[in-house]
C-alpha cells in the first residue's frame, strides 16, 4: 500500500462545516422511506426519526445522511414532493441544531430545497448527473458524494459485468469530479464514492475495497458504504440485521486501505472500532 493512502489528510467543506479527515468520519445513516431494505422503514417517522439521528450523534457521528428515496436493488423511483415530504422537516430540525446534515438524493429540486432547509452536503448516488443537478450544487456551499453506480437501482443488479472494474470506476469517478469541479464546486468540496454495491457482483465489491489506494490517489477523498450490504450476506450466509461483525469487518479494511468517511447504521459499533484502530495506527 502506497504510503500516499495513509498520510493523506484532505479537508473537506461542506455548509458551515469544515471536516478535517486526517481522522477517518462516520456519516450515520438514516433512512425515511417506508421500504429501507435494512432497517424496515422504522424510521418513517418524524420524531422517532429525530431520536434516531440524535442518538447517531450522541454516538460518534460526524454527519447524518437522510435519504427519502430507497436506491435498493430493483427499489421504485419516488415522486418529488414526495422526497421532500419524507426529508426536508428532517433536514430542517436537524440542521437548525446544530447537527451536520447531508442529503441522499438524486433529484436538483430536492438538492436546492434540502440546501435552502440547511442541509452541508448532497450525497448523490448518481454523481450528479441528472439535468441541473450539477447547478443545483455549484449555486450552494454544499460539500457534495460523487458515487459511482453502473445503471438505474431498478435494473443495476442484472448481470453487471466490467473488463476492469477498478479503473473503469475510477475512471468514472474522476469524470465526475472534473466535471463538478468545471461547474463551479471547489476541490475541498468533493468527495467520491465507489458505489459498494451498486451494479457490482461480489467479486466486483471485493476488488474495489481492496484497490481502495487508487482511489485514493486521485486525491479525492473516498467514501465507502458497505454497512450491512447484501454482498456481506453472501459472505456470511447472514440476514440484513445480522451483518454487523461483517459491516464492521468491511469498514475497517476500508478505512486501512485510505477510505476516509464511513457511511454507517452502527455509528456506536463503527466508532469505537474506528478508535481502536486509530490508537494502533498511532502507536509507536
Ligand atoms: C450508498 C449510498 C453508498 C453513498 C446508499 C444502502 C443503499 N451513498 N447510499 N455510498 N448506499 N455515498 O445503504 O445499502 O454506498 S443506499
Amino acid at each position: 500500500m502506497p504510503d500516499s493512502a495513509l498520510t493523506a489528510a484532505p479537508t473537506l467543506r461542506c455548509g458551515r462545516y469544515t471536516f478535517d479527515l486526517s481522522r477517518p468520519h462516520v456519516m450515520g445513516i438514516l433512512n425515511v422511506t417506508p421500504n429501507s431494505f435494512s432497517d424496515g422503514g422504522r424510521y418513517f417517522n418524524l420524531a422517532r426519526a429525530l431520536a434516531h439521528a440524535r442518538q447517531m450523534i450522541t454516538d460518534g457521528a460526524d454527519i447524518i445522511d437522510i435519504g427519502g428515496e430507497s436506491t435498493r436493488p430493483g427499489a421504485e423511483p419516488v415522486r418529488v414532493d414526495d422526497e421532500l415530504a419524507r426529508v426536508l422537516p428532517l433536514v430542517e430540525a436537524l440542521a437548525s441544531a446544530g447537527i451536520a446534515v447531508s442529503v441522499d438524493t438524486r433529484k436538483p429540486e430536492v438538492m436546492r430545497a434540502v440546501i435552502a432547509a440547511g442541509a452541508a452536503m448532497i450525497n448523490d448516488v448518481n454523481a450528479l448527473r441528472a439535468p441541473g443537478a450539477l447547478d443545483a450544487v455549484a449555486t450552494s456551499d454544499a460539500g457534495v458524494c460523487i458515487m459511482h453506480m453502473r445503471g438505474e437501482p431498478a435494473t443495476m443488479q442484472q448481470a453487471p459485468d466490467y473488463t476492469n472494474v477498478v479503473a473503469e470506476v475510477r475512471d468514472f469517478l474522476v469524470t465526475r469530479a472534473e466535471a463538478t469541479a468545471a461547474a463551479g464546486i471547489d476541490r475541498d468540496r468533493i468527495v467520491i464514492d465507489p458505489g459498494y454495491g451498486f451494479g457490482k457482483r461480489l467479486s466486483h465489491n471485493l476488488s474495489l475495497v481492496r484497490a481502495l489506494p487508487v482511489f485514493v490517489a486521485t486525491g479525492y477523498p473516498v467514501m465507502m458504504g458497505v454497512s450491512r450490504k447484501s454482498s456481506l450476506g453472501e459472505l456470511t450466509g447472514r440476514a440484513v440485521d445480522e451483518r454487523l461483525a461483517a459491516s464492521l469487518a468491511a469498514g475497517l479494511a476500508s478505512v486501512a486501505r485510505g477510505a476516509r468517511m464511513l457511511r454507517v447504521h452502527d455509528v456506536r459499533e463503527t466508532v469505537d472500532a474506528l478508535k481502536v484502530w486509530s490508537a494502533i495506527e498511532r502507536a509507536e
